[in-house]
């Protein structure tokens, strides 16, 4: 297992990975080497994994953007540089195979509310808050911000929240959908898991195509997502899992996965 500075990572026997982001004292705020080691570990990510989970250090924050204080003396190359890296980072996490989890125990603001929307859902505690502020400290949203808040929340309420740079609270995330449940803090990780688990006790491969039919289909159009599903459901059908899906439904006992 490879020994991060700014990270922790974990993978549990059941096939879950914790990636936390681990630098409390700062709010967990990405810098380059932060980056650069989330994206060794989403590289280092195997079949081993069967659900991955995005999580913040400490009881403060998820992530409070990225490092302002790395950023205050970039030259407009290297605060392209930096925007770009994030980019591929995001979009690397973004195509996982394995779903992801955002773990939201507090705040998720700029660069942090960005890494919960590369992840497939977030599930979020009572405390936690989200926020594009990118606009009060005279930048934008440059790590996916401004595309893939729209596509979470609706362009209007994405657009309202990126030029006010105002927070919202977990609730309010919740009812416009950034975050799929919203918990009591101490209930998250034993929520996240539970989730995860039900992920964990199905087949596999149908898992991953089903989450790449879904990411297809929402940047395609209609017609190409609905030949992309089709193609996805056949495949469906080189696995031994489907074999085994279905045998053990009309055997009426559990299946066993080969993934
Ligand atoms: N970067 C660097 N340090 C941070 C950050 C951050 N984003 N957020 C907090 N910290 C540090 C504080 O400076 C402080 O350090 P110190 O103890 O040395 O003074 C420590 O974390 C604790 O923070 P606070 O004392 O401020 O804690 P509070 O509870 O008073 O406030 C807040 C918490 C409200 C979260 C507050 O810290 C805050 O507003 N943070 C900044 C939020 C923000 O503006 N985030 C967006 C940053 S920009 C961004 O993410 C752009 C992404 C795209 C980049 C594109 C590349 C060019």
């Amino acid at each position: 297992m490879t020994a991060y500075e700014n990270l922790r990572v974990q993978t549990s026997e059941t096939g879950v990975t914790r990636i936390t982001i681990d630098r409390p004292k700062v709010l967990n705020a990405l810098n380059a080497p932060t980056l650069l080691e989330l994206r060794s570990a989403i590289d280092d990510i195997d079949g081993q994994t069967r659900v991955v989970v995005i999580a913040g250090g400490g009881e403060k924050a998820f992530v409070a953007g990225a490092d302002i204080a790395a950023m205050a003396d970039f030259t407009p190359l290297e605060a392209r540089k930096f925007s770009r890296v994030g980019h591929e980072i995001f979009h690397q996490l973004e195509r996982l195979p394995q779903p992801t989890i955002a773990e939201v125990q507090g705040y998720a603001l700029g660069g942090g509310c960005e890494l919960v929307l590369a992840c497939d859902f977030a599930i979020a505690s009572e405390k936690a808050v989200f926020g594009l502020p990118e606009v009060t400290i005279g930048v934008l949203p440059g790590f996916g911000g401004t595309i893939r808040l729209a596509r979470r929340v609706g362009p209007a309420m994405a657009r309202q929240m990126m030029f006010t740079g105002v927070p919202i609270k977990a609730d309010e995330a919740h009812r416009l959908g950034l975050v799929n449940e919203v918990v009591a803090p101490d209930a998250l990780t034993a929520r996240v898991d539970e989730v995860a688990a039900a992920i964990v006790k199905n087949a596999p491969t149908a898992v991953a195509l089903a989450k790449q039919s879904a990411r297809v289909g929402a940047e395609a159009d209609l017609a190409s997502a609905a030949t992309y599903e089709q193609d996805a459901f056949a495949l469906c059908f080189t696995s031994p899992d489907q074999k085994e899906g279905m045998k053990a439904f009309l055997e009426k006992r559990k299946p066993t996965w080969q993934g």
